[in-house]
């Protein structure tokens, strides 16, 4: 037909460059219509068809593989249609990680036109030097002296908070990596009722099993208590289990709590347990003046999980494990395959870190946070994350003095996570009880469906222990306004109105 085949097997031949500028600036154009778009407020955050629609297709958008090679106008339609497809910003209040940062994106770009390998110095001379500098920096700011330290980045707190598991066993138990779970005694770990589901399912993963994951109580903020924990570690070994690790959540993923750090430090000193601190969330506080002290203790614990791409505004994905003892990643994991880690390479191998982690084939992720930290400094982390604290603070403020909501806790916000029901006219002369709480149970679910098909915003809703369903925004993009919450507000009224 006439038009260009999508096959750039060509590019090194005469003519593929002229053709790889020109694909590139069409996708260039492609991508900075999508961001203008994205950034209207009057533009749709999404816009929904059901799995089945977008299945079987639509106005020429198709998922089928063809046998012959697509034409490269063919291909920009494909990209095109893709992002049309998708969720957009800064009315997007769904999930911890959102936004749209340009350098990051520039970062994310870079990294695939690279496309090398985190394993070894000699395919990624420059990116595993930056990992090296970037953990260093990030341990710092955890407050863990210059001469400790290690860590790697990996895909998700998932994996990182895996990875704290799986070290914190090596160093109680070094021999479990030849001999298996087998050798061990039935350990026990603990982490609260609000953490992440990761824990347990590491646990299952690591072949410790679910049920040895001992569920601390929290208070109504969502915090663990102290003494329960300790009751339960001692409740543990009285049943013949064996302690070893303990996971403290600062920033947990519906409330935004911080457990009290010290004091859960202070108790795993005293039964000598590990301690992880799971700052997914709540490690971008670090990096504000303002909020840093919420992390007090932090620099006690043994091993930290901070994931930059959700309160730091990083592209997905971007998240850390940091281990304050040196050597134990590779000790744990390392198992020296001699085809990529040689011993006897010309240059310092302790620079082939590959080893340190489960995978091997691992993706640059260090690239567009170091990009962005040059482009923002570190000033200007803190000054994203104070913003969307604000932003936090204004709903809070707002969802105080409405009748028409109500708010699922009633202390201020530690993070930016807001907890709220929406009252519809019908329930709210009703007294607390079953009747109220099924028909409260069901109005959540409801807007947002309604809000889905509307495309106006997206926010997220889940019930928590005895609570039926209720709202948690977040606000991790720096580039919503005050603004936008007033819409937020006014849209679930009115989507919500019997
Ligand atoms: N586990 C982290 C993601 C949770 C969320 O975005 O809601």
């Amino acid at each position: 037909n006439g038009q260009t085949p999508a096959d750039f097997s060509c590019i090194y031949s005469k003519g593929g460059e002229e053709m790889t500028r020109g694909f590139l600036q069409e996708l260039v154009h492609i991508l900075l219509t999508y961001i203008s778009k994205s950034s209207q407020r009057s533009s749709k955050v999404l816009d929904f068809h059901h799995p089945h629609q977008l299945r079987e297709g639509l106005d020429g958008f198709s998922l089928e593989l063809p046998d012959q090679p697509e034409n490269l106008e063919q291909i920009l339609v494909d990209c095109r249609d893709t992002l049309k497809y998708g969720v957009r910003h800064p009315r997007f209040f769904n999930q911890l990680s959102s936004g749209l940062d340009v350098i990051g994106v520039a970062g994310e770009w870079l990294t695939s036109a690279a496309n090398t390998n985190m394993f070894t110095f000699e395919v990624s001379p420059v990116f595993i030097l930056m990992e090296e500098f970037l953990l260093k920096k990030m341990q710092s700011i955890v407050g863990w002296s210059a001469d400790v330290g290690d860590g790697i980045f990996c895909p998700g707190g998932t994996i990182s908070n895996l990875y704290s598991i799986l070290v914190a066993r090596y160093h109680f138990y070094p021999e479990v990596k030849t001999r298996g779970m087998g050798a061990l005694p039935r350990l026990a770990l603990f982490t609260s009722e609000h953490s992440h589901y990761s824990v347990k399912k590491s646990a299952a993963v690591l072949g410790m099993g679910s049920e040895n994951v001992f569920v601390v109580k929290c208070d109504e903020r969502g915090k663990m208590i102290p003494a329960d924990l300790e009751s339960s570690i001692v409740a543990a070994k009285e049943k013949g289990l064996v302690p070893f690790y303990v996971n403290a959540t600062a920033g947990t993923t519906v409330y935004g709590a911080f457990d009290p750090l010290n004091a859960i430090a202070d108790i795993c000193h005293r039964h000598t347990l590990w301690m992880h601190v799971d700052a997914a969330w709540g490690g971008g506080l670090l990096m504000s003046d303002r909020h840093r002290m919420k992390l007090q203790g932090i620099e006690r614990a043994w091993s930290v999980t901070w994931n930059p791409h959700k309160m730091m505004g990083v592209p997905l994905q971007c998240s850390a494990i940091l281990i304050k003892k040196r050597g134990l990643l590779q000790g744990c994991n390392e198992i020296g395959a001699t085809y990529l880690f040689q011993t006897d390479k010309h240059y310092d191998v302790n620079y082939d870190t590959g080893d340190k982690s489960i995978q091997c084939g691992r993706h640059q992720d260090v690239f567009k946070l170091w990009l962005m930290w040059k482009a923002k400094g570190s000033q200007g982390f803190g000054s994203q994350v104070n913003k969307c604290l604000e932003n936090a603070e204004y709903l809070y403020d707002h969802l105080q003095r409405r009748t028409d909501f109500e708010l699922v806790f009633k202390h201020k916000p530690e993070h930016s996570n807001v907890c709220f029901w929406y009252l519809p006219p019908s329930l709210r002369g009703l007294q607390p009880g079953s009747d109220r709480d099924t028909r409260l149970h069901q109005v959540a679910p409801r807007i947002k469906g309604r809000m889905m098909e509307k495309g106006s915003l997206l926010i997220g809703y889940q019930p928590l222990g005895a609570k039926v369903n209720f709202f948690r925004c977040v606000f991790s993009n720096p580039a919503t306004q005050q603004e936008d919450i007033d819409f937020l507000l006014e849209e679930i009224a009115q989507l919500g109105e019997d």
